[in-house]
């Protein structure tokens, strides 16, 4: 009889058996959240039937307000002598700050390269005339096209807003609109300073005064109505500061309560807040001034608890503010959280916000939206986003075979539809 040494099988750590889990789902769920077309419910972009409006290519894009930014803190350029330039020499300028004397290495900067990789553009050589160049040859519409397809983004909804005086003689005149392209009503200026806004829409024809009374009231619904109408707006919306209160005796409070919800119940559309953002902390810096603070989130409960017929969703720019908005959309189903906005967009942040809302909230709420205010920017927008989301869900799905729940290609495919945008069609239809 041969004689076979002994082997005592060594049973594989916690830590290896969680490793190999995730290596068994990683490279699959990278793969079909890629392959999942996203519908960017929020974003500053515009349907190339705006001319001029729909901002794209290499100036556009080194010249975001995030990058602009971020070059103060190492220029000492007086801001004045920054605003006289041109766009192409403040971008000439951003590019040498940020690119050349100092290492690309902000979430902004990574997403022009990731940008121009994606397009295949060498932005290694440091060679800006030769992408510009690049650029020029490109045709608006076409460009577009490449753009989503390499975002894989299938929708976008702009944010439109009638007291902007350059986009509204495009509505006013009419467009031929891309089926891509859907609309959000955008209404900052009708709700937080009314005493400014009510002149305005008495000289479009809307018999207002600066008091609230029920004819102002019903002539404020008539200018929504038509607006929704004429856009056809998918969801109204506002950006509120951090210390908005709701109900109250303000003018903002009263026209939420007695025109924009009637309104939005009228036809079925969802009221949009974004709370959270300080306009202008330094005005110096012109857009790129805004600061933020955390938000005082009662009021949102209150929106959602008095008001149950209608849908509210919400995206809060305060880190702090993020599991006591995910605690609230487990309380009301009438709260549709989206997207990590702006100062939010930064991996670190959209990693820990993914996966407390995964663990919070399941697949009911959308994972991200761009904030793209250049299209090129998409792509970099969701190709770093998809990166984290597929992450945490991987993590996900391993902890779910370990508890003996094995998920199918179908149903991944399901979830990444829902976190993508589908969760948020669905809340819109029902
Ligand atoms: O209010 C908003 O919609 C904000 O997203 C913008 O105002 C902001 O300037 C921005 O671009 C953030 O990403
Ligand atoms: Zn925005």
């Amino acid at each position: 009889m041969q004689d076979f040494p002994m082997i005592i099988p060594v049973p594989p750590s916690a830590h290896s058996r969680a490793q190999n889990a995730y290596a068994h789902f990683a490279g699959r769920v990278e793969k079909i959240v890629a392959g999942t077309p996203a519908y960017d419910i929020h974003t500053h972009l515009y349907d190339a039937a705006f001319g001029p409006l729909l901002l794209w290519g290499i100036d556009d894009m080194l010249t975001y307000h995030y990058l602009v930014a971020e070059t103060f803190r190492h220029s000492d350029i007086p801001y004045d002598a920054f605003w006289k330039f041109s766009k192409k020499e403040q971008a000439d300028l951003i590019w040498s700050t940020l690119f050349i004397e100092h290492s690309p290495i902000s979430e902004a900067c990574r997403g022009i390269l990731t940008t121009l990789n994606e397009l295949g553009l060498d932005a290694r050589s440091g060679d800006l005339p030769a992408i510009r160049r690049w650029f020029a040859e490109q045709n608006p519409r076409d460009y577009i096209a490449r753009c989503m397809e390499l975002a894989n983004v299938g929708t976008i909804c702009m944010t439109n807003s009638p007291f902007d005086d350059e986009e509204r003689p495009f509505w006013e005149r009419g467009i031929e609109r891309d089926e891509w392209f859907t609309a959000a009503l955008r209404i900052d200026p009708l709700l937080l300073s009314w005493q400014q806004t009510a002149p305005r829409l008495s000289s479009w024809g809307y018999h207002v005064t600066n008091e609230l009374t029920d004819s102002t009231i019903s002539n404020v619904r008539r200018f929504l109505a038509d607006w929704t109408r004429r856009m056809d707006a998918r969801f109204v919306m506002v950006s509120l500061p951090p210390d908005f209160a709701y109900p109250a005796n303000t003018d903002s409070a009263q026209l939420i309560e007695r025109a924009v919800l009637p309104h939005c119940r009228e036809f079925g559309l969802p009221f949009a807040v974004m709370p959270g953002v300080i306009r202008a902390i330094n005005p110096l810096l012109r857009m790129a001034g805004d600061g933020m603070a955390r938000t005082n989130l009662s009021t949102l409960a209150n929106f959602c608890a008095q008001n149950p017929e209608n849908k509210f969703l919400a995206t809060v720019l305060s880190r702090e503010n993020q599991h006591e908005l995910c605690v609230l959309a487990r309380k009301f189903r009438n709260l549709h959280i989206f997207g990590c906005w702006w100062f939010t967009n930064v991996p670190s942040i959209i990693e820990e916000m993914t996966r407390m809302r995964i663990e919070l909230l399941g697949t009911s709420f959308t994972a991200q939206h761009s904030d793209a205010r250049v299209m090129d920017q998409i792509i970099y927008k969701w190709s770093h986003s998809r990166q984290i989301i597929a992450r945490v869900l991987t993590e996900k799905y391993a902890g779910l075979a370990a508890a003996g729940w094995e998920p199918n290609k179908g149903e991944m495919e399901r979830d990444a539809r829902e976190l993508l945008g589908g969760a948020f069609e669905k809340f819109c239809e029902t």
